[in-house]
């Protein structure tokens, strides 16, 4: 049995003011190439369709032609849950009538999820899907008092499936669900994050032993493709980096051979953007310089700029070589102390460290490099002149 996994499109996903639907449109291209090529038997959406329950019409749009597409040109069965960006009743419109062109859209949360069941040589595969909810939410539907956390629904439904397992004869058991797993990687530490937490303070993660038993997880949520807890439970990642967390990703989608056994071996199948989502970080000066011989002018640019003093129009100047620059930080500014913002709140949370660790650190970030024996003596000089004036000052 063949699966294609994918996840986290965020259809409608404005970055610093842009929109991104035609890159959304671009990437999906190549996926549903990808799929006319691997001939799987299902695609799996692992969530986060679309990047916010009201979408803009073009997303809308896109979704419409992409699922319309993988219905004519492929013969997968094409599983969809929603995630927590989703309206589960505006994604689930009309998901009766999908049902019967290979569409299975779930989206509303449900104490007793239903199996697709596919079958191949070797016997059947049963794809469960797990629409995404708030733990308030299922504890309503579920009658289930139980539940406060995360962890808790996921209890709840494998109970409820493994107990329906218990009453079918052997198979192979897929789980597609929208959650955060405990040792996976997340990307919503950035101001810009597409990843929304579930929870505060980390309660939402979930341990990977509770899908003890399915042949393969395929998780959405997170938007690195990485492995979460065992080989087989798996994050296929978003196929657009959607923030500056996510620059250093490599985006894919997952391709998933379930052998007779059921066991799951998998290929990350790479998606290429239309332009890339870079950080370039130097002075106005050098950034400029560099960009004469970028030859990838095109991508989509946070420019950090390294400058101590403040220079004149730098976004505007660097449009001239990078149109589709997003935004431009100050953060030479900021780490000399510019103001009460992100770095300097970091540089004060370092409080705790000694001055001198403090500069070699702030030496490594401006430059590059640790600053040399002498450089190191000389701020230890520095410093201890400037905390002997202190006490003589105070004294
Ligand atoms: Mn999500």
């Amino acid at each position: 049995m063949r699966i294609l996994h994918t996840a986290d499109w965020h259809l409608g996903r404005i970055l610093h003011g842009v929109h991104l639907t035609d890159d959304q449109a671009h990437v999906l291209e190549q996926f549903i190439s990808m799929a006319k090529d691997v001939r799987p038997d299902a695609i799996i959406v692992a969530g986060d369709i679309y990047d916010r329950a009201l979408p803009p019409p073009e997303a809308v749009e896109l979704l419409d032609e992409t699922l319309a597409r993988l219905v004519a040109e492929t013969t997968a069965h094409i599983v969809i849950i929603a995630g927590n960006h989703d309206s589960p009743t505006r994604l689930g419109f009309g998901s009766v009538l999908l049902r019967t062109a290979r569409v299975h859209l779930h989206t509303r949360f449900t104490s007793t999820p239903r199996p697709l069941t596919l079958t191949d040589k070797h016997g059947p595969v049963r794809i469960w899907p797990l629409a995404y909810a708030e733990p308030a939410q299922a504890r309503s539907v579920t009658k289930d008092n139980a539940i406060s956390s995360h962890e808790d629904v996921f209890v709840h439904l494998l109970g409820n499936i493994r107990a329906h397992i218990a009453r079918l004869p052997g198979g192979r058991d897929v789980l597609a669900a929208h959650a955060t797993v405990v040792g996976a990687e997340t990307s919503a530490d950035a101001a810009d994050a597409a990843e929304r937490p579930l929870a505060i303070g980390g309660a939402e993660a979930v341990p990977p032993a509770l899908f003890d038993g399915f042949h393969y997880v395929a998780l959405g949520h997170l938007h690195r493709a990485q492995r979460a807890g065992a080989a087989h439970i798996r994050y296929a990642g978003s196929p657009l980096k959607y923030s500056s967390a996510e620059v250093t990703h490599e985006k894919s989608a997952t391709l998933v051979e379930l052998d007779a056994r059921g066991d799951a071996r998998t290929e990350l199948l790479p998606l290429t953007p239309r332009r890339d989502l870079r950080i370039i970080t130097g002075t106005l000066k050098d950034l400029l310089h560099r960009a004469q011989d970028d030859p990838a002018r095109d991508d989509y640019i946070m420019a950090e700029l390294m400058d101590t003093l403040p220079v004149p129009d730098p976004k505007e100047r660097l449009r001239q070589f990078y149109p589709n620059i997003l935004t431009v930080r100050p953060r030479g500014l900021e780490l000399a102390g510019g103001g009460a913002d992100t770095a300097r709140r970091e540089l004060l949370g370092k409080a705790a460290r000694s001055p001198l660790e403090l500069f070699m650190e702030f030496h490594a970030f401006a430059t590059g490099e640790r600053p040399d024996e002498e450089t190191r003596a000389l701020m230890q000089e520095v410093i201890s002149a400037v905390r002997r004036k202190r006490r003589e000052d105070a004294a």
